[in-house]
């Protein structure tokens, strides 16, 4: 069952599809207090939170604070309260009761799950406006499923997006791109896509391509579709000021473009040098923008990415002026140490600071608002502007998008990666438990940047990652410029990544089928170990294990030089432990606690009782794998069963 609560008088999100009427008496299990605007609810011990979606530290929220507040933070450590998106929706797990809450409202929303006080959670809002849900269920699991019911079906991508994607901050030129797809068949190591980062364009302008790196660019998409390869290139948010640039040019001609409260348009920097935003919350804006990416599907493109849009900003032509008109204030004087730190502090917080996310307007639903106030709904709308847009323009073919920024809502239109995280044995955990709070707010398509994304990266730690990263859904090695290369082929052992991504290959089949009925059915793809077993004391603790789908667990490796982990099993399973699709042992292991070998170039995989997980021959590519090439593995296989869907993964 599902209530709606209204405080104050909250903004349209479309995040819930379905119409409910208001519940008129007070909110269940939270104190209200009006005047503050804040929820309270005491905490017994043993109570626990899940979801909050993309988000640092553990599976289990409770004992830190967590703040929607979609920022461009590419430092992900364990301090930091907000990352790129905002998905206001939890489950609150009681010793007697359970019970799920969605706080809809694009403002800032802080939950406070045990850090100010240790026994209470409390969420803050800035404005008090906002829509609450409350469901209640048989379960966690009926619980998340009656919350997706209401928020609209999962994105679905083509399933050649199920392929391993190669990714790089940047390839250079075709050549480049021509090299990557060359070494990767030489090595014979499966993939399916390479990416395009923001150096393909021209300047950095949307819906360019850069004539010299990339000439005749749809020749080239078409040598590439030849080989089976998708090139997926990105785009971001900020459009290019330029005379004569036809984007910037139909922006300012149609008044598509966010304003400041004077009526000029907003001067922004980021990566083309000055841009102006599109108000992607405004409907005619939005369908604007949208059909601009039919000048790249024209070209024979199928997939897209879409960054910066939270949106970030380096720095405003307004702020810099400010900033330049104080430094005169410090000319000649002698700084103390404070007035030395403001001074430092006025020239290193220019980017994404704050007060420039009141300096500007959107035009929504007949209103105009500050955009602080509707900032978390920025990026869903500029990747609903591309999902609203493909409907029209690729009327029969899916299309790949994910983007940065999101909001719930927009799984409806895409799904995200989760940003600029750093070739660091801890973010290999942090990819871990950032998958099954995704699924709770049905963000199905994800995955994170495999290798890590900052940093250099190390043979075994790409490896140990891959060895998790071919179960997510987006599987994608991606690095910044200036950092080690990464791709499989650079390294000592490509026989070992050659027989992982092979397995990932090999498990397309089971993982498309998975999410295609995590889709349809409203359930999750990745699950606590304790949803599964609520009443297993143990099962609460296991914050490194996840269920995908119905048939497999799964243990990864994160630790360093590790040659094996603990491994919880809440039943009896059927361990295999795979080198490749086909060199792999199995045993059986009771349910409890079992320290697990695993060699470096192993993957840990856990059949479950009277569940059957298919395994192809792997391919090269997702349309080679060969369905009739399939195989079960089971336990106790008489009475196992496996409904295997499929389609022919491309049409709508
Ligand atoms: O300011 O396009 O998260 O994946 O490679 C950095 C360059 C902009 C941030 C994205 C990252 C991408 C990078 N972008």
């Amino acid at each position: 069952m599902i209530r709606k609560y209204v405080f104050g008088d909250p903004i349209e999100t479309e995040a819930v599809v379905k119409d409910f009427d208001v519940c008129s008496e007070a909110l269940p299990y939270f104190d209200v207090d009006k005047e503050s605007g804040t929820l309270t609810k005491k905490m017994d011990q043993k109570d626990r939170v899940y979801g909050l979606g993309e988000t640092l530290r553990g599976i289990n929220k409770r004992g830190y604070i967590y703040i929607s507040n979609n920022s461009d933070d590419p430092f992900h450590m364990e301090e930091k309260r907000s990352l790129y998106a905002s998905q206001n929706f939890f489950v609150y797990w009681g010793e007697d009761k359970k019970f799920g809450m969605f706080v809809d409202t694009p403002g800032k929303v802080t939950f406070d799950i045990g850090y100010s006080e240790i026994g209470t959670f409390s969420i803050g809002f800035e404005d008090f406006d906002a829509k609450i849900y409350v469901v209640e269920g048989t379960d966690v699991l009926d619980i998340v499923r009656q919350f997706r019911g209401i928020i609209g079906k999962s994105y679905v991508p083509p399933r050649w997006a199920f392929g391993f994607g190669q990714s790089r901050w940047s390839y250079m030129s075709a050549d480049e791109v021509r090299e990557v797809v060359d070494k990767y068949d030489e090595c014979g190591i499966p993939i399916d896509s390479v990416y395009l980062d923001i150096d393909y364009m021209e300047r950095y302008k949307d819906f360019t391509v850069d004539e010299e790196r990339f000439p005749d660019f749809e020749n080239f998409v078409k040598e590439m579709k030849a080989r089976n390869i998708h090139l997926v290139p990105i785009i971001d948010a900020g459009v290019k000021i330029e005379e004569g640039y036809d984007v910037y040019e139909e922006g300012v001609a149609g008044d598509y473009f966010v304003k400041k409260e004077n009526g000029e348009r907003l001067v922004a920097a980021v990566w083309p040098g000055k841009v102006h935003f599109p108000d992607f919350l405004n409907d005619k804006a939005r369908a604007w923008f949208g059909d601009k990416y039919k000048v790249l599907v024209d070209k024979g493109i199928d997939g897209f990415w879409n960054d910066m849009n939270e949106p970030a900003i380096f720095y405003t032509e307004d702020h810099l002026k400010e900033v330049f008109d104080s430094i005169e204030d410090y000319k000649g004087k002698n700084l103390d140490i404070r007035s030395f730190f403001a001074f430092k502090d006025l020239v290193g917080s220019i980017d994404n600071n704050p007060e420039d996310y009141r300096r500007f307007y959107h035009e929504y639903k007949g209103k105009r608002y500050r955009h602080d106030k509707v900032h978390n709904i920025f990026g869903y709308n500029m990747t609903r502007a591309a999902g609203e847009a493909f409907e029209r323009i690729s009327t029969d073919k899916r299309i790949l998008m994910f983007s940065r920024s999101s909001y719930i809502g927009m799984h409806r239109y895409g799904g995200i990666w989760c940003g600029d995280n750093r070739s660091w044995w801890s973010h290999i955990l942090l990819n871990i438990q950032q998958m099954p709070a995704l699924s709770m707010t049905g963000f199905l398509y994800s995955g994170a940047d495999v290798g890590g994304f900052s940093a250099d990266t190390t043979e075994d730690l790409l490896m140990r990652w891959t060895e998790f990263g071919i179960f997510t859904p987006l599987f994608r090695n991606h690095s910044a410029e200036y950092t080690r290369r990464q791709e499989y082929y650079r390294f000592t052992d490509k026989e070992s990544f050659k027989n992982i991504i092979g397995l990932r290959y090999a498990l397309i089949p089971y993982l498309y089928s998975e999410y295609m009925k995590a889709v349809n059915n409203e359930d999750m793809l990745f699950k606590p170990i304790c949803f599964d077993y609520p009443d297993d004391e143990m099962a609460a603790e296991v914050e490194d294990q996840l269920f995908v789908g119905s048939s497999i667990m799964v243990a990864p490796i994160y630790r360093q030089n590790a040659t094996g982990r603990y491994v919880y099993l809440p039943e009896t399973m059927k361990l295999l432990r795979f080198r490749s699709f086909d060199d792999y042992d199995t045993e059986i292991l009771e349910e409890g606690n079992h320290y697990v070998r695993a060699l470096l170039n192993e993957v840990l995989v856990f059949v479950r009782k009277g569940r059957a997980l298919p395994i192809a021959k792997p391919a090269k590519r997702v349309e080679d794998i060969d369905y009739s090439s399939i195989t079960y593995e089971c336990f106790d296989c008489e009475g196992s069963d496996y409904e295997l869907y499929n389609d022919d993964g491309i049409s709508r």
